[in-house]
Formats: C-alpha cells, structure tokens, sequence
C-alpha cells in the first residue's frame, strides 16, 4: 500500500479529525495544517485544527476561516470527547507538539504523521513521511489532490506561503518540476505571489534592518571562504525592539557569499546557544546537525549548544571545517 492509500483508509475510518503542528510553529505547519484541515472539511469529516498554543497573530491571515484553536480552548470545549484520528502536520516527533496535545494523541485512537523530515524506517513505513518533499505543504498538496480536494483560495494560500517559505522563496534543491506543477495550480486560483510573499516576508519594522545591518556588519568567515557566520548575543538583540521570529532568515543573507558552502548563525539564549545551519547546495547540513545533537534537513538544519556564545562559535566552526573536509575527500 503506497502512502497515500494508507492515509486514505485512515480518513475514511475517521469522522472525528484532529490536526495539529509543532510547537512555535512556521508558515508551513501553520499552512499545512489549515489546508489539509479545509480539504477535509469539504469532504464532510468534523475536523478542529488545535495547537499546544493559540495562533500568532501574524499567521491569522492564513487561518480566514478560523478552524485553528489553542489546546486550552478545545479542552475547555470538547473534554472528553472522541477522537478517532489525530493528524501530525511538520514534525514526526510527538516531543515536538506539546504536553496537552502529546496527551490528547492518547485519547486517539489512531495517529498519522504528515511530513518531510527524516525519520526512522519504521515511522515512515506507518505514516505519511516523504523526504523528498520541499514542504509538508507540498506533501499535503499531493495529498488533497489524491482526495478530491477543490482547491480555493483560502487552501491555496495556505499551501503557497508554505512551499515559498520552505524553500526561502524556491531557492533549495528540494524544489523540483513537481513543486512548480503544484505552485501553478495554486495560482489559477487567485494567488497574487507579491501579495502572497508580503504579507509572510513583508511585515519587519525599521528596527529589523538596523539589527540586521550590525550583524552582517560582524559577519565572518573561515580562510577558503567556504564556510561564514554571523552571531546574536542577547545584548545586541536587547538593542533593538524585535522579536526572536524575526532573526530566523538572517542566516540566509550568507549564502551570498561566492565561495560559501555553509552558513551559520549562533544565536545566544541564556546559558544555551541556538546553531542554525544553510547547505548553499551540495553539503547536508542536515547529517552534520545531527552529529552534534540536532537535525533537519539537507540544506536546512539546526542544534542546542550548551555555553557561552563566542566558546561554542569557534568550537563549532572547527567541527563544521573537519566535517567539510571529510566530506569532500
Ligand atoms: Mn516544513
């Protein structure tokens, strides 16, 4: 049985649907969690999106028709009542959703991943898990196709913004013929993409691109060029009046850079700093993560490291050289 037949036996039991994303979750939990929940409602199911936390204001506007509630709000409304699917959108980790939704997936009786992360055999073999996917928003669109979704704006938008901010606006090597296929069919509803990426990209404050200016004005890199970072401290951030979202896409900016294969960024929180890793294109990222306690994909990637800003920066970028240079050999 393919993924998709599986999934379809699975919706096809189920009359009580829950969707759910990650913690802190990003344009394409967010998206792909509204559209898949949108399609199913078309097909008659009684579906409620829940998230361990209420929708941030900023990602209202992918929710119009307001299926997404807080974990809080839907304990208080549907206690006790019977879940026959819960649906995982980004992310295979139960670790990853929250204490209350982790609790709620008990009272489930069946559970469905719908993602594009790396996972064991095992959960892939059980779930709706492809890799090859650019975002589980794109994942999703296969799959409502295969359903018999009409696809209308609200679901179209959802699935658009997406796609564009897992790929940082179609630039990684996970965009295929296929994506475009499905971002074409996306348009034909109504999609205006300046409108689309505005509204996701386009909402920074002047206070943004000063903190961004004294950053990359501290930017660096290793001799051969291959590898440049940029680092946040908490005094530097406390200078100006931004939010932690809005230093996720500063790690981008690097990849500018003619010789750079890897891109990182070294964000200090408390006594823990946050490693963010781009791939510019032919290292993964990803694997190298992993080796040092985190994950994600090939070209998109990110760890936890305990110390102090500056220790950490100069430790890892030493186990990012030896791993480059082991990876070309
Ligand atoms: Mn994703």
């Amino acid at each position: 049985m393919d993924r998709y037949q599986r999934v379809i036996s699975l919706l096809e039991q189920a009359q009580n649907i829950v969707i759910t994303t990650h913690l802190h979750p990003d344009a394409d939990g967010v998206g792909s969690q509204v559209a898949l929940g949108l399609s199913l409602l078309q097909q008659g199911k009684s579906v409620t999106c829940v998230n361990e936390q209420p929708l941030q204001p900023r990602y209202k506007y992918l929710d119009a028709k307001n299926i997404v509630i807080g974990s809080d709000e839907f304990i208080e409304q549907q206690h006790g009542a019977a879940i026959d699917l819960m649906i995982v959108v980004d992310t295979n980790s139960l670790a990853r959703i929250g204490v209350q939704m982790a609790s709620l997936v008990q009272r489930s009786k069946n559970i469905l991943f719908v993602d594009h992360h790396p996972a064991p055999k095992q959960i892939v073999a059980l779930h709706c898990i492809d890799t090859t996917m650019a975002a589980t928003g794109e994942l999703v669109g296969s799959l409502i196709e295969q359903i018999g979704t009409t696809l209308d704006y609200d679901i179209a938008l959802a699935l658009y913004t997406a796609v564009i901010i897992d790929t940082s606006s179609f630039r990684y090597p996970t965009v295929t013929g296929a994506t475009h296929r499905l971002i074409a069919q996306l348009l034909e509803t109504g999609i205006a993409p300046s409108k689309a990426y505005n509204m996701i990209y386009g909402t920074k404050k002047i206070s943004h691109l000063h903190l961004l200016g004294s950053i990359l004005t501290l930017s660096d890199n290793n001799q051969d060029g291959t590898i440049a970072w940029i680092s946040l401290s908490e005094q530097l951030l406390s200078k100006f009046a931004v939010v932690n979202e809005d230093t996720h896409s500063f790690v981008n900016h690097l990849l500018v850079l003619d010789k750079i294969k890897i891109a990182c960024m070294f964000r200090e929180s408390g006594t823990f700093v946050k490693v963010s890793l781009r791939s510019s294109g032919t290292i993964d990222v990803g694997i190298m993560a992993e080796s040092m306690g985190g994950g994600g994909h090939n070209h998109s990637a990110a760890t936890i490291v305990e110390g102090e800003l500056e220790e950490v920066t100069t430790r890892t970028i030493a186990k990012l050289e030896i791993m480059l240079k082991g990876s070309e050999e």
